[in-house]
């Protein structure tokens, strides 16, 4: 493995688009780089986003990546990771209650 130096630590692995967030459009951004990649050009990620883009560390950014960072997503949208700080919450509970009651 290359070591780098990581200035950008604040943000997780998988962030590759650096908002914070770890969803779709990482995904779609580590397609676009890999298909970039494919066709010779520059993958227009800085090295730091090669890195958290390059999900399984195999030195390489290419659609398995994007599959797992993809997968990653999912599971932090479903609540299955520990940090999710998801702001999609159901609003509708109040309602229920009371006729519950
Ligand atoms: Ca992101
Ligand atoms: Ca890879």
């Amino acid at each position: 493995m290359t070591s780098l130096n990581l200035s950008a630590e604040e943000y997780a692995l998988e962030d590759v688009t650096e908002d914070n967030k770890v969803n779709a459009l990482d995904a779609a951004r580590v397609l676009t780089a890999s298909a970039n990649i494919g066709s010779g050009q520059d993958s227009g990620l800085t090295d730091a986003q090669f890195l958290r883009a390059d999900y399984n560390q195999d030195g390489n950014v290419n659609a398995s990546d994007a599959s797992g960072i993809l997968v990653f997503s999912a599971e932090q949208g479903a609540g299955l990771t520990e940090n999710s700080d998801s702001p999609v919450e159901e609003t509708q509970q109040d309602d229920d209650d009371f006729w519950v009651k």
